[in-house]
C-alpha cells in the first residue's frame, strides 16, 4: 500500500476560534496518521508561493491579508489517498455548498474564513509541504491500529 501525503494548515481563523483540536481530532478519528505539525506565522513570501494558483483574482490581496494576519497550524498527514480524504473531511471550498458533516459544513459560514486547508492533488501536496516543512521535520511512526483503519 502506498502511503500519500498532504498537507493541511487550520487557518488563523480556526486557531482563532480554538478549533486546532476540533480539525486535528476529526483526521486522526478518520484514521489518518499525522507526521509533521507546527504552530507558525505564514510571511508574505511564503503566502505568495503557497497561494500562487490564485495570483490575480480579485479575491487574492484579501486571502493574503487573511492568512498571514495570525498564527496558523501546519501539519502533514499520511494514509492511502490523503489527498482525498482530507479533501472530503474538510468539505467544499464555500460553506453554504459544504456538506454538513465536513470541517466547513459543520463550523464555518464564509469562504474567506473557511477554518482549513488541504492540498488539492498529489503533486500539489508534495510542493506545499516542501514549502512548509524540512524533510527532517517529519516523523514517520509505526501505527499499531494501522491493520484496523486501513484493513490491514
Ligand atoms: P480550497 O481552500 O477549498 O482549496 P481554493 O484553493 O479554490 O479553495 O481557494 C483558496 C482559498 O481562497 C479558499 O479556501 C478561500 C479563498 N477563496 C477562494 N475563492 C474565493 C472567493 N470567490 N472569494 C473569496 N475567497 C475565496
Ligand atoms: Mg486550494
Amino acid at each position: 500500500m502506498t502511503a500519500e501525503r498532504t498537507l493541511v494548515l487550520v487557518k488563523p481563523d480556526g486557531v482563532q476560534r480554538g478549533l486546532i483540536g476540533e480539525v486535528v481530532a476529526r483526521l486522526e478519528r478518520r484514521g489518518l496518521h499525522l507526521v509533521g505539525l507546527k504552530l507558525m506565522v505564514i510571511d508574505e513570501d511564503l503566502a505568495a508561493r503557497h497561494y500562487a494558483e490564485h495570483v490575480g483574482k480579485p479575491f487574492y490581496p484579501g486571502l493574503v491579508r487573511f492568512i498571514t494576519s495570525a498564527p496558523v497550524v501546519a501539519m502533514v498527514w499520511e494514509g492511502p489517498d490523503a489527498v482525498a480524504l482530507v479533501r472530503s473531511t474538510m468539505g467544499a471550498t464555500n460553506p453554504a455548498a459544504s456538506a454538513p458533516g465536513t470541517i466547513r459544513g459543520d463550523l464555518a459560514v464564509s469562504i474567506g474564513t473557511n477554518i482549513v486547508h488541504g492540498s488539492d492533488s498529489p503533486a500539489r501536496a508534495e510542493v506545499e509541504i516542501g514549502l512548509f516543512f524540512h524533510t527532517k521535520e517529519l516523523v514517520s511512526w509505526g501505527s499499531a491500529v494501522a491493520e484496523w483503519t486501513l484493513g490491514g
